[in-house]
């Protein structure tokens, strides 16, 4: 019986399994010509039907281990190679998933066609390996990244890090804020509205006669293509935020503590000092016997709480059309002391912010929706300072125009 022979050759362990393999099938021939072997026991046939997965033809303790063993071993050798959740989850589905898992393939091929008497060995090895592939899926999925995944995702960190900018508030907002809370600290309430405006709560309702120099479209950006709209509903960017002080009387009845900071749009050519669009901080008070004592007061010392308390404040005559009497405000040069300096133009002075008592005719537009605002009854008044110029003040800014430029080696400073 030349093939027994070599079948307990093919399972020994002095040639690997492909050797044995070869054998095998080679002998396989052989026998397959003499039909001498009917007894079915141990005729060893092991074929490479599919790449991993043979057809298992002999049933014996040890063709089994072998069998076994090999399968084992590839299922080691895939999950040794696992890297990363896509592997894994990968080789959960080619060894055990329920359809087309290689532990299904084993059943289905080797279980199927075992002669009776084999089949309990062989359902006792694949009983045992099935946990051994599971443990090695429970491995892989707490195991985490493998050596080769964690080399491949390594930071070096040598080299010099990526350095996050400190943001900061622009020089701008800081003191537009600054000069609000200096309001807010006297129990000033702070409004915001819309910067597109009509023409009659930029201008109508300021007291502005028709034809004065303001209104004109050199000073004012208007919105195109309102001609066929009454003058009063025609849409402009609005040139100063008086606008919703008028709006804020319009919805409340005296006594009214307002200051308004915002953005504000004139039709002027950019130099040092002057920008198309720049910042305003404009304040109203309205009660009954208000006083231009309470207009010296109150901004006499928002002056010093702004630039310090050693600095004074005077008072001159001046116009604007919604206020009268009407002044501008000069303080004493922050620079020099009022000693006079090339800045204060050796005047010992700067000249800051214009302010008034509000004109009875502003109240009279107020009242016509707020009877409250009668200029018999009540009185109040009114302030306007430009943000730029007190920021370019205080920071020390020659050009208007760095604080719209975005230049970080400008802005880095105020960080
Ligand atoms: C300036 C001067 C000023 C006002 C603004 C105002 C507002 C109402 C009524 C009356 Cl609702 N007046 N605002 C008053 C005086 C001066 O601004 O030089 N601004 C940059």
């Amino acid at each position: 019986m030349r093939h027994l022979r070599a079948a307990s050759d093919v399972a020994s362990a002095r040639f690997s399994l492909e050797e044995r393999f070869a054998a095998v099938q080679a002998e396989a021939r052989r026998s397959f010509s003499r039909s001498d072997s009917n007894s079915g026991t141990i005729f060893c046939l092991v074929r490479m039907m599919n790449e991993e997965i043979p057809n298992l033809t002999a049933f014996d303790e040890a063709a089994l281990d072998e069998a076994f063993a090999l399968v084992e071993r590839q299922a080691r050798g895939d999950a040794a190679a696992l890297d990363g959740d896509a592997a894994v989850e990968a080789f959960r589905l080619k060894w055990l998933g329920t359809k087309q898992g290689r532990l299904k393939e084993v059943s289905a091929r080797w279980l199927k066609v075992a002669p009776p008497e084999a089949k309990k060995a062989l359902g006792m090895r694949f009983n045992a390996l099935k946990p051994v592939v599971e443990g090695l899926l429970d491995a892989a999925l707490g195991a985490g990244p493998n050596d080769a995944a964690l080399a491949a995702e390594a930071i070096d960190i040598t080299l010099p890090g990526t350095r996050r900018l400190t943001g900061a508030e622009h020089p701008i907002t800081r003191t537009l804020n600054e000069i609000t809370s200096v309001f807010a600290a006297l129990g000033y309430s702070v409004g915001v509205g819309p910067e597109v405006e009509t023409d009659f709560y930029n201008f109508e309702c300021m007291n502005f006669p028709p034809g004065h120099p303001a209104r004109d479209t050199q000073d004012t950006l208007v919105v195109a293509g309102q001609e066929r709209r009454p003058q009063r509903d025609r849409l402009l960017l609005r040139t100063h935020t008086s606008p919703v002080q008028m709006r804020t009387m319009e919805s409340q009845p005296p006594p009214v503590r307002i200051v308004i900071p915002g953005k504000v749009h004139r039709n002027d050519a950019a130099d040092a000092t002057h920008s198309p669009i720049f910042h305003q901080v404009e304040g109203l008070c309205v009660d009954t016997n208000i006083t231009f004592s309470d207009l010296k007061g109150t901004l006499d010392h928002a002056m010093k709480a702004l630039f310090g308390s050693a600095v004074k404040t005077r008072f001159f005559p001046s116009f604007f059309p919604f206020t009268e009497p009407s002044a501008d405000v000069q303080i004493s040069c922050i620079f020099c002391g009022g000693k006079g300096c090339r800045k204060c133009k050796n005047s010992g002075w700067i000249e800051l912010l214009g302010c008034g008592m509000v004109d009875p005719a502003v109240f009279a537009f107020a009242a016509e929706k707020q009877p409250g605002y009668d200029p018999k009854k009540i009185s109040g008044f009114a302030f306007g300072m430009g943000v730029e110029r007190i920021a370019m003040m205080k920071y020390g800014v020659s050009e208007i125009g760095q604080f719209y430029a975005g230049d970080m080696r400008f802005l880095g400073q105020f960080a």
